[in-house]
């Protein structure tokens, strides 16, 4: 379980290596669970929920498509594809440490997915901060970053800069006032010059600290932590399952990211605590974490 000097090194730093949570069997488990997926999509795909076809190939590319590089490759919501990540959502310990993390009784799954760098097919991806990609009110999520392969920097461990979640040169204050100077720049017919904030996703990797993992270990990060994974230079895989995790009582906010895939799953208003079977909540407390 979380100890309190985890939980003080994430409130400092807006991250956190936290270890082993899954044994060699289970990480085998999810990644024949993840094969089950790619064969279907390789097949063309299954169009039952809107976010299933995001961020992959799908076996229809032109030949040239084909071998444009993608910079990541994504399964969103593993959870409603196989019961295995279901379950995992709901690992005493992952689930209890993201409570932990973000001081709240109960969390609620904001969503989850697979991330890899397929050798050959993928690309360095930017330092950026998650929420702001996001239609949500209250920075108050943590993402689980599970390594389903040893990940290292050569094959594209994820790499974050420590305390950036608590800059206020990247904070919401700052936020919304870029986005107010920029449209008043715009409707004057300026040049915007870019922000401290817009300028680090020209940062290489190497700027921020490597976090590397074993396969079955996790790490933590804020939802405002700058973070970036480099290139998968490797002949290895690099493939991560990620689990998005809100605080209880955290509100919907459509302007934020209007164009956000899974804003059709919202059975709620713009404004509304963001609820609904599309977030369940986590139940650490009464699930055994098992793989079959
Ligand atoms: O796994 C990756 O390469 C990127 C993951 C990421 O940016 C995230 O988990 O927020």
């Amino acid at each position: 379980m979380i100890t309190q000097d985890q939980i003080d090194y994430f409130a400092e730093n807006g991250y956190l290596s936290y270890g082993k949570v899954l044994e060699q069997e289970e990480v085998e488990a999810l990644r024949t669970a993840l094969d089950n997926v790619i064969a279907v999509e390789m097949a063309g795909g299954d169009d039952s929920e809107i976010e299933f076809k995001f961020g992959h190939r799908r076996g229809d590319e032109s030949e040239e498509e084909a071998k444009r590089p993608r910079i990541l490759t994504q399964y969103v919501n593993m959870w409603k594809r196989e019961p295995i990540y279901e379950r995992l959502l709901h690992h005493p310990e992952i689930a209890g440490a993201a409570c932990a993390l973000l001081e709240s009784p109960r969390v609620r799954l904001w969503h989850d997915h697979i991330i890899s760098k397929p050798p050959h097919d993928n690309g360095h991806f930017r330092y950026h901060q998650d929420f702001y990609n996001w239609p949500i009110l209250e920075p108050r999520i943590v993402t689980c970053w599970i390594a389903l392969d040893d990940a290292t920097p050569e094959n594209g461990c994820m790499h974050v800069v420590p305390g950036s979640h608590r800059d206020p040169r990247f904070g919401l204050e700052s936020y919304a006032a870029e986005l107010e100077a920029r449209a008043a720049a715009e409707a004057q017919g300026l040049e915007w010059e870019e922000s401290e904030r817009e300028k680090m996703a020209y940062e290489p990797a190497s700027t921020g600290r490597p976090v590397a993992l074993k396969a079955g270990e996790c790490m933590f990060h804020h939802s405002l932590n700058f973070h970036a994974t480099p290139a998968n230079v490797t002949e290895r895989q690099r493939r991560a399952h990620v689990i998005i995790y809100m605080a209880e009582g955290v509100h919907a906010r459509l302007d934020q990211a209007p164009n956000h895939p899974l804003i059709p799953n919202f059975r709620v208003k713009d404004g509304e605590e963001l609820v609904g079977s599309d977030f369940p909540l986590a139940r650490p407390e009464e699930e055994r974490w098992r793989i079959d």
